[in-house]
């Protein structure tokens, strides 16, 4: 597939080309081109260009062509879902729900646009003011691997609702689904250089954006090493950035949860996407009063597990994205056995044998008795292992849950108001959920606190976050 720069394919001025692989066969699927800051500069030129028009239009009519986006993009979804499954390789249902999470998303901002686009503020003697919500300009989008499509949504939508243009960098390992929406919106009527799609690595065409001077914003999902970059160049431009870097959501089971919905929870909290969700549970801390028979339902539930290629119609956890990620586990694993930092309860290595060897298959892994300054509890594990904990009191609990460098969610499981009364004033966490994980809807506001990163995505606010204020005051 070729970049999309102003409403057209293009290589890259580079000539220079990456492979994309099926994370689950090894096999080349597709290429896109490595794009240059050269490219960056053409793509920004566009956004610039087309940035008047689209500004220009109401809100209104962004919005309509929005959820007319959106349903052509349900159309294809079929098409589209198969695509992710096989560059990022997510089951094939997973893939489908992110497409129509996509979809979601535009048509929540969509509906947004009969939101007035400003206040009127009356200072009584002095006069009165007008205060207008203006787009900023190009923004900025670089968006990672684990969720492409539904990230993109959350940058995109928002931004071009606002009136804003855009040029938006995928990753290097799922670029092609991201590729084909672009060409969907812009048939559904985006005009051209709205959204520009600059494919290549972070140093060269994610810097290239981040330090362009017509660029105003940038959004960013992604690492916390790389989020510290972003933020340092960003800020030597003085410009405005939103980071998602992650998480360690921690999931707390107290002794009067429903212990069977608990365990669901975990399971599509720990192993949905293999794990590569920033907002997955990726610390368990259960009661001890119920440690022992949740922890077997949870060992049996994960040893049925079906990991295969996301194609396959029997498949429950897909591969792992990429070789990094698959060495990056297959490293902890190795420590966690030679320094004996926990007790393995089931899994705990890449899954051989016919069919998985070409592909980064990781087994379901849940690990007990966990030394505290393990990485699995002190770091972000973006995969299938689920560290377990077992705590006596919810003081001990929170505590243990704070120490962790991130901040980005936390769920209770309880029927106690109490409890959750203690849990949201306590935890350091952008979100805690009640008796669920991981479901982050448009409507409500997504980000963290400490490592997890700044700003927030979704919601209606994240709509202001892509405009800045303009004040008319009259005074009589
Ligand atoms: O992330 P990077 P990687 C975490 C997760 C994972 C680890 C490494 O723990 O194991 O990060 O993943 C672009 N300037 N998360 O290496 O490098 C890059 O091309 C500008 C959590 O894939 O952060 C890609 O498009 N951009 C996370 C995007 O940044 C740069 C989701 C993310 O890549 C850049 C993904 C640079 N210097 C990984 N370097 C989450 N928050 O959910 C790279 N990029």
């Amino acid at each position: 597939m070729y970049m999309r720069i102003n409403g057209v394919e293009v290589p890259s001025a580079s000539a220079e080309w990456r492979d994309v692989m099926n994370p689950a066969t090894g096999e080349v699927i597709d290429r896109v081109p490595d794009g240059t800051s050269g490219d960056v500069g053409v793509a920004v030129e566009s956004a610039e260009s087309a940035f008047q028009k689209w500004s220009e239009k109401t809100t209104r009519e962004r919005g309509v062509l929005l959820f007319h986006a959106a349903s052509m993009v349900r159309d294809d979804h079929k098409h589209l879902a198969r695509l992710l499954t096989m560059e990022q390789g997510k089951p094939l249902r997973e893939a489908t729900d992110e497409v129509r999470g996509f979809c979601n998303v535009l048509e929540f901002y969509a509906g947004l646009s009969s939101q007035p686009a400003g206040d009127a503020v009356r200072l009584g003697s002095q006069g009165d003011c007008m205060v207008l919500h203006e787009p900023l300009g190009v923004c900025g989008a670089i968006i990672p691997w684990n969720m492409p499509v539904l990230i993109m949504g959350w940058k995109t939508a928002p931004a071009l609702l606002a009136g804003n243009t855009m040029v938006l960098k995928p990753s290097t390992t799922a670029p092609l689904t991201i590729l084909s929406i672009s060409a969907i919106l812009e048939k559904a009527g985006l005009p051209p250089g709205v959204l520009n799609i600059v494919t290549g690595s972070g140093g060269s065409t994610g810097e290239a954006i981040i330090t362009h001077p017509s660029v105003q914003k940038v959004s960013f999902t992604g690492s916390c090493a790389t989020g510290c970059r972003v933020r340092e160049l960003a800020g030597s431009c003085n410009k405005d950035v939103v980071l998602e870097l992650g998480g360690s959501d921690p999931m707390i089971v107290m002794d009067d949860a429903d212990v069977q919905k608990a365990v669901e929870g975990a399971l599509r909290g720990r192993f949905y996407n293999a794990g590569q969700i920033c907002t997955a549970v990726k610390r368990l801390f259960v009661h001890q009063d119920i440690a022992g028979s949740f922890i077997s339902q949870l060992k049996v539930r994960v040893e049925s597990f079906h990991v295969g290629n996301g194609l396959d119609p029997q498949t429950e956890m897909g591969p792992l994205n990429n070789l990094q990620q698959y060495d990056t586990l297959s490293g902890i694993m190795k420590s966690v056995k030679e320094n004996g930092e926990g007790t393995i309860l089931t899994g705990g290595s890449p899954v051989k044998g016919e069919g998985y060897d070409n592909g980064y298959f990781f087994e379901p892994t849940l690990v007990g008795d966990v030394a505290e300054d393990s990485s699995l509890l002190t770091g972000e594990i973006f995969g299938p292992i689920l560290p377990v904990v077992v705590f006596h009191d919810l003081d001990t609990a929170i505590s243990k849950v704070n120490r962790s460098p991130y901040g980005l969610g936390t769920s209770v499981w309880t029927r106690d108001l109490a409890t959750v009364k203690r849990v949201f004033q306590d935890v350091h966490a952008g979100i805690i959920w009640v008796n669920r994980h991981v479901t982050v809807p448009p409507e409500i506001p997504f980000g963290g606190t400490k490592e997890s990163g700044t700003g927030r995505e979704n919601g209606y606010r994240a709509l202001h976050g892509y405009t800045r204020t303009k004040t008319l005051f009259l005074g009589w």
